[in-house]
């Protein structure tokens, strides 16, 4: 039946597809979305949208979406009920435990778990049910250095102070590139504009990046620098700041344990040291650090390649120590602590950060908040004996593209016992499942941003139901999540999730009406529960949050407070304000101050004194972003592949030469683990001796059912990425500086 015009209304959603989390206004007919555009009322976005974005229409109709679960039968993956999916499962993974213990089943949560409110609610019930040590997650092909860095300098992980660049005068910027990512560890819509609005006041821009990025290209300054090597450029601006006596941390210099110890620390990293171990010049370095300093308000951040490389853990460590040392963290204009809706204010100090509770089977490798390198999968596959892992569940991850070594990884999974995935598509690493549990498309389900509002540069507050019923055949992912939960704690595939849900949520009123300084202190749990609203039990949960957070209503206290029934009533979100200072409320280090010399970090600095210099004859890879990809799983949406291929290897003009490649030629590119072909780019925008080639690519293996991306395969890059490198502090996986030979195909007669 045609679609009647009184069928046609407008519902509003925060897309879910980068951090920047923008207000989308869509434009549904029945079921279907006929329109995208970017929501004008969205109080932080004010209808800004991406390409991505602007894309998610023809993303929530792909047809190759699975829309029912899939099980192996007889090798093949074939359509199967609810019923019978949770069933296998069920089989699988208990006669897995059974055997080898909960430690044989690992579990892998993918980038997508932190852009929904089912990994955002409930991936951490299906960790806990597992009960594993095996748990992987790309936070360790990503940000893990941040945190730990943090965990040390502040006491907590999510203690990560964002750059107030509406506020600031000068921008420091090593390793990311907004003008293609949106920022990162940095939710700010339309963060390019805002780039342009520092300018615009007078302010400075300035990117480190080997390759001369669209952000680069934008800035004021552009310092290309050796890959992996931002560490040592730091540690001689902070050497500088001091020998130049520019060392000012301002309101928080009572706050501040260690800076004399720091000093002592980076002594030996005098700019002429740091120099050609960076490739920046000594003369720059000094210049960099007195133009910081000097600036009215500053702030330093630092993304992927600062996290993903040899030494990120100490890299992210100095980005802050910046920050601090030139009095810029936690005053406006700096880097400050964003306080979400859904969030707490603390006590200002607590049990500090520590890792290495516990070791990896095979490597030793330490635990770092709960979890264990994502590199070290395929070894706790592959070696025999007792915890060895023999299943695995994959919830919105694709590791067989985005982990180093994917051949290895590819292989590894492929051999294992029995495989869940929790996905919409049938990939690279769901081709190996045993069961694929689907999730509706982001249209179907619900919205709050649990995860990104904690990095957000104004304090705001989003919420929106979903903007289409759930298809009749599909399940909600808290659903999926929840009766995953269940099976493994051995209850069972037919377990009633709600009570398990409601359970939890009763957990969490009886330690708030507990908690002293909770605003529900000494209330009746009971009363609480039954003042809570919402339709399902999730909902609620976000409700609690929100009422006893910082901009509460709590439960009444507060008239003008916040609540899910408030958010309701203002689609395009509520603004609360610019950043405001928190320390040392924020603070959670057992001396209530800033620990600015961890012994952990401070042991890693001292071996970096006797590193030598780079040798000059190897070729390193770094990777990048386009704007119209995101990681793996968006290349079967025809808007964003169309034109110009992107999965090409960027070579700079001088080293194509030498080389004899031309561009729209072929070059084989080699490491230690692998070896792919692919188009050659030449440019000069790119460091001699560096080249790119962006990740998520390589749709070509046997068994993917995404027609789209198949036609458009490129290569994966982690076929040259290395598993045994690794930045020792967090276990993230080295992605940027990994050395390649590169070669002309076919090789140039001689
Ligand atoms: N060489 C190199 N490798 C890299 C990087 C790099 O820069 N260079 N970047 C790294 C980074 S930063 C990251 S975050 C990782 C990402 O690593 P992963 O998280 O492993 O990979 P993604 O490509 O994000 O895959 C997301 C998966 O989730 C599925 N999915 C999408 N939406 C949903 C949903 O709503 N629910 C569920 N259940 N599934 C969904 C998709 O189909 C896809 O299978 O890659 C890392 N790998
Ligand atoms: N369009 C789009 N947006 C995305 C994503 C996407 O895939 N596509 N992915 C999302 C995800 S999961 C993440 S984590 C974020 C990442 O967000 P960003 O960190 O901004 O991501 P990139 O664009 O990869 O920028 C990394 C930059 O580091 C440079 N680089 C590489 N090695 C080094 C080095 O050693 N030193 C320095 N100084 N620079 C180096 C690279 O050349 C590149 O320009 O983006 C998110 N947003
Ligand atoms: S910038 Fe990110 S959040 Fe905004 S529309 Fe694009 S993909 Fe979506
Ligand atoms: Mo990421």
């Amino acid at each position: 039946m045609e679609a009647t015009v009184d069928d046609q209304r407008i519902a509003y959603t925060t897309c879910p597809l980068c951090e920047a989390t923008c207000g989308l206004e869509l434009t549904v007919t029945g079921r279907r979305i006929e329109r995208v555009r970017g929501d004008d009322a969205d109080v932080f976005s004010r209808g800004f949208i991406c390409p991505k974005g602007a894309s998610f229409d023809q993303l929530d109709a792909d047809p190759d979406r699975l829309r029912s679960p899939r099980v192996r039968l007889d090798g093949r993956l074939v359509e199967a009920t609810w019923t019978e999916a949770f069933a296998a499962a069920h089989a699988g993974l208990t006669h897995v435990i059974e055997a080898g213990g909960r430690d044989a089943v690992a579990l892998y949560l993918g980038n997508p778990t932190v852009h929904s409110l089912a990994g955002g609610l409930y991936a951490a019930t299906l960790r806990k049910a597992l009960g594993s040590r095996n748990v992987f997650t790309a936070s360790t092909l990503d940000q893990m250095p941040k945190h730990v860095s943090c965990g040390y300098l502040f006491g907590s992980v999510f203690a990560i102070p964002v750059p107030d660049i509406d506020r600031t005068d000068f921008m420091l910027i090593l390793g990311a590139d907004p003008h293609s990512s949106n920022g990162s560890l940095w939710t700010a819509p339309d963060l390019p504009a805002r780039l342009r609005a520092v300018q615009a006041r007078g302010g400075r821009v300035v990117v480190v990046d080997p390759r001369r990025s669209r952000t680069a290209k934008a800035a004021d300054r552009h310092l290309p620098i050796r890959p992996g090597t931002d560490v040592f450029l730091l540690l001689g601006m902070v050497h500088e700041l001091f020998a130049a006596d520019l060392v000012a941390p301002g309101r928080l210099v009572d706050f501040v344990h260690g800076l004399a110890e720091v000093r002592e620390l980076v002594t030996p990293f005098k700019p002429e040291m740091v120099a050609p171990r960076c490739g920046v010049d000594e003369t720059t370095i000094r210049d960099l650090a007195r133009e910081l300093a000097a600036a009215p308000r500053a702030a330093v951040y630092g993304r992927i390649g600062t996290t993903t490389v040899e030494h990120g853990t100490v890299t992210s460590w100095l980005v802050d120590v910046l920050n601090i040392l030139t009095g810029n963290l936690d005053r406006d204009g700096g880097a400050m602590f964003p306080l979400p809706a859904h969030g707490r204010r603390g006590p200002g100090r607590g049990p500090g950060f520590h890792i290495g509770r516990w070791h990896s089977r095979v490597r030793g490798l330490p635990e770092v908040v709960g979890e264990f390198p994502a590199v070290t999968l395929a070894d706790e596959i592959e070696t025999p004996g007792e915890g060895q892992v023999r299943a695995l569940i994959t919830f919105a991850g694709n590791p067989v593209v985005s982990v180093p070594n994917s051949d290895r990884l590819d292989r590894a999974i492929g051999g294992l016992d029995f495989v869940v995935c929790v996905d919409p598509y049938v990939n690279e690493t769901t081709r190996h499942a045993d069961v694929i549990l689907p999730p509706p498309p982001a249209s179907q389900q619900a919205h709050y941003d649990l995860a990104f509002y904690q990095f957000a540069v104004r304090n705001v507050a989003n919420f929106s139901p979903p903007a289409v019923a759930l298809d009749p055949g599909m399940r909600d992912e808290c659903d999926i999540a929840l009766r995953l939960a269940a099976i493994v704690a051995g209850q069972g595939p037919e377990a009633d999730v709600d009570a398990v849900a409601e359970t939890e949520l009763r957990v969490a009123v009886d330690r708030l009406v507990r908690d002293e300084t909770s605003p529900l202190y000494g209330r009746e749990p009971d009363a609480v529960l039954t003042a809570l609203t919402g339709d399902w039990v999730g909902l609620r949960q976000i409700d609690l949050r929100l009422r006893t957070g910082p901009y509460g209503d709590r439960f009444g206290e507060v008239p003008d407070g916040l609540s899910l029934a408030r958010l309701i009533e203002r689609p395009h979100g509520v603004d609360l304000g610019p950043l405001q200072p928190r320390i040392p409320e924020v603070l959670r280090t057992p001396s209530g101050r800033i620990e600015l010399c961890p012994d952990p970090i401070a042991n890693e600095v001292r071996r970096l004194v006797d590193s030598a210099p780079p040798s000059e004859s190897e070729f390193v890879v770094v990777g990048r972003r386009h704007l119209r990809s995101n990681n793996s799983w968006l290349h079967n949406v025809p808007n964003l592949v169309k034109g110009k291929e992107l999965c090409t290897v960027v070579v700079n003009r001088s080293d194509a030469t030498r080389l004899g490649l031309i561009a729209g030629g072929r070059a084989q590119v080699t490491s230690r683990v692998g070896q792919v072909q692919l188009t050659v780019e030449v440019t000069d925008d790119i460091a001699p001796g560096v080249v790119s080639i962006p990740h998520g690519w390589g749709h070509d293996l046997p068994g993917l059912e995404m027609s789209v991306a198949r036609a458009h395969a490129g290569v994966n890059t982690n076929r040259l990425t290395d598993d045994l490198r690794l930045d020792p502090l967090s276990g993230t996986a080295v992605l940027n500086g990994v050395p390649v030979r590169l070669a002309p195909v076919p090789p140039p007669l001689i």
